[in-house]
C-alpha cells in the first residue's frame, strides 16, 4: 500500500499500475525498463509541460487536424497509462487508433485493443499485414489503417519504425521523453513530455486552435528548435542543482 502523502506519490502508483499491467499481458516487461528511462527524463525536466513542448504539443495538434488519414499508434506502454487519453485524443480529432507492437503477439494486441475500447476509444482492427519496410515485428499493421496514414502519431516509439515512416513519406508526430533518441530526431514534430501530460494538452488544442494559429503553427515548425529547448531546458535544471 502506497501512503497518499508519500512525496513520490503519484510516480509510484504509476509504477504499481504497470507492474500490474505487465500480469495482465498488456505491457511487456521490456516495458517497465521503457518506462524507467522515461522518468529520468522527466526528472530532468521538472516534470511538466515546458513552453516549447506546449508549442510541439499544439503543432502536433494542427498537423493531426489537416490531416487527410490521421492515425493514432497505441503500444503497451501508451495504453496502459493513457487508453481513456487516446480516446479523447480520437473523439478531438477523428484519427483512427490502431495497436502497434514491438513485442507483438496476437494475445497481447488483443488485450490492449480491448482495454482501450472499455475507455470508449473505435479501435481501428482486424487482420493485419506485414507493410512497413521493417524486420521486427512493429512491420505488421492494417492497410487501410497506418499504411495509407498520412500523419501518424507514435508515442513512446523505437527509433526503426519512426525513422520507416518518415521515409515513407509521413509526418509523424512523436511523443517522448527523451530528446536525444532517433525517434526524437527523425520525427516530423516531436513533443518532449510526458505522455500523460502531453495527451489533453494536444487534445485541447485539437478543440481550440483557430485556422489562423494553425496555419501560422504549420509554418513556423522548427523540430530542431523543440529540440534544443528541451535540452537546454534539462541542462539549465541539472546546472542548477549545482548552486
Ligand atoms: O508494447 P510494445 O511491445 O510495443 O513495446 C513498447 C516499448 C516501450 C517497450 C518499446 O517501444 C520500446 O522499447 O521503446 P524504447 O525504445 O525504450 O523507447 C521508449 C521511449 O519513450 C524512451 O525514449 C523513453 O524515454 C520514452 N518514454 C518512456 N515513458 C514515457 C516516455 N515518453 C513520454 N511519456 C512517457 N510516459
Amino acid at each position: 500500500m502506497i501512503p497518499p502523502d508519500h512525496p513520490r506519490y503519484r510516480s509510484l502508483v504509476t509504477r504499481e499500475h504497470l507492474a500490474e499491467s505487465v500480469k495482465n499481458g498488456i505491457v511487456s516487461m521490456e516495458g517497465l525498463t521503457a518506462h524507467g528511462r522515461g522518468e529520468a527524463f522527466d526528472y530532468f525536466l521538472g516534470e511538466r509541460t515546458t513552453a516549447s513542448a506546449l508549442i510541439a504539443e499544439r503543432t502536433a495538434a494542427a498537423f493531426l487536424m489537416t490531416a487527410r488519414h490521421p492515425v493514432i499508434s497505441v503500444n503497451g506502454n501508451a495504453a496502459a497509462l493513457a487508453a481513456r487519453g487516446i480516446a479523447d485524443l480520437q473523439e478531438a480529432s477523428g484519427a483512427i487508433v490502431e495497436v502497434n507492437l514491438f513485442h507483438r503477439t496476437e494475445e497481447r494486441v488483443r488485450r490492449i485493443e480491448n482495454l482501450l475500447r472499455d475507455a470508449g476509444a473505435d479501435v481501428f482492427s482486424g487482420p493485419a499485414e506485414r507493410l512497413l519496410p521493417l524486420s521486427h515485428d512493429r512491420a505488421w499493421c492494417r492497410r487501410e489503417g497506418m499504411f495509407s496514414a498520412d500523419v501518424v502519431l507514435v508515442p513512446l516509439e523505437d527509433g526503426d519504425r519512426c525513422e520507416a515512416l518518415v521515409k515513407m513519406g509521413k509526418t509523424v508526430l512523436a511523443i517522448d521523453l527523451n530528446p536525444l533518441s532517433r525517434t526524437a530526431r527523425a520525427a516530423t514534430v516531436t513533443v518532449v513530455d510526458e505522455l500523460t501530460r502531453a495527451l489533453p494538452n494536444i487534445t485541447r488544442a485539437c478543440r481550440d486552435l483557430t485556422g489562423e494559429e494553425r496555419g501560422r503553427l504549420l509554418q513556423s515548425l522548427d523540430n530542431h528548435y523543440l529540440l534544443s529547448e528541451a535540452i537546454r531546458e534539462m541542462t539549465g535544471r541539472l546546472s542548477r542543482a549545482l548552486d
